[in-house]
């Protein structure tokens, strides 16, 4: 039996899926706080762990509940992130230490989720889009921790690619400086969450879920010691016209700019904003993607398990 941390509970249905060898899925909670509103945010939290389940896998929803590091969520747990929204603090890296010591509650990003995933156990992890290079980090150094994170620590992330909200060509050449390979399933484009396409291409096409789980046995076994990263791109008919999106997301970005929004807060103000500008097309969006990545990923993890 591997010694837990003392600050991690682990659900007891998770525990005992890994206990068992069984495939599990981690998911994120800044998804669910500070990227979409109530009540829409605790239907799709709920809806991804069906679908997790409904393709073989158990999922586990991260995140930090009184200072204690939570994988696997309560159906309780899950509203109260939900319902809370902004006034949870949003977890990335440096906040962890802060928020176990004063035991508070955070919504984990990409990168606490992976950090809480690996002292777990798991090896996958689904969500929506990752953070990366901002547009504008030449003068900002605006460069999101979940790029150093994935050059880190030995977990998958499947995601529909990046928002145009980030400069998607210098985020792809970080993962490369880092090692970290960017797979693209079905597709040799990276995706652009909201579109199919973003004109930049992927390292490696990758076109089935057993193929994606070999490829992560292999950096494994090589002991190399970050993760990787799958793009998966949003369903056709869940697509966005690319004009439509665009224009938001430059509207978005100028009134940043105007009102001087920077640090943790530039992120979730932009997704906010382009949610606005788009009306609830950006939201549905949203969801269908991410319940496509839960499909991808639980049967990758159920390929793993074998
Ligand atoms: N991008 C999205 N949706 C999100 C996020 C990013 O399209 O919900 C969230 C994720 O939790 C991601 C975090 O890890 O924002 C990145 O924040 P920052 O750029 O501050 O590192
Ligand atoms: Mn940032």
């Amino acid at each position: 039996m591997m010694k837990m941390n003392q600050y991690l509970d682990v659900a007891p249905e998770v525990a005992q899926a890994l206990a068992e060898g069984r495939p599990v899925v981690a998911l994120e909670s800044t998804i669910i706080s500070h990227g979409m509103p109530y009540p829409k945010n605790v239907e799709t939290a709920l809806l991804v762990e069906q679908t997790i389940r409904e393709n073989g896998a158990v999922p586990a929803t991260v995140a930090i509940i009184g200072g204690r590091l939570k994988a696997g969520l309560s159906h309780d747990e899950i509203e109260h992130l939900g319902k809370a929204g902004r006034k949870v603090a949003k977890a990335s890296r440096r906040d962890l230490p802060v928020l176990v010591a004063r035991k508070e509650d955070g919504a984990t990003t990409v990168t606490t989720t992976m950090i809480i995933a690996h002292m777990a156990g798991i090896k996958i992890f689904a969500t929506g889009g990752i953070g990366g290079v901002h547009r504008g980090a030449e003068v900002t150094m605006d460069i999101s921790a979940d790029l150093e994170e994935l050059a880190q620590t030995p977990v998958m992330v499947v995601c529909a690619g990046a928002k145009s909200i980030l400069d998607l060509g210098l985020t792809l050449e970080y993962l490369e400086t880092k090692g970290v390979p960017v797979l693209g399933y079905g597709t040799e484009e990276l995706p652009a969450f909201y579109t199919r396409r973003s004109g930049f291409a992927v390292d490696y096409r990758v076109d089935s879920p057993e193929e994606l789980a070999a490829i992560f046995k292999a950096q494994r076994d090589l002991d190399y010691k970050g993760g990787m990263l799958v793009t998966n791109p949003i369903p056709e008919e869940y697509a966005m016209d690319k004009a439509v999106i665009d224009a938001a997301i430059e509207k978005a970005l100028a009134e940043a700019k105007e009102q001087g929004i920077h640090g943790k807060e530039t992120t979730p103000f932009l997704l906010a904003k382009v949610v606005e500008l788009t009306g609830g097309d950006s939201l549905e969006s949203n969801i269908q993607l991410v319940l496509n990545n839960a499909r991808v990923a639980a049967r990758t993890a159920a390929c793993l398990a074998k």
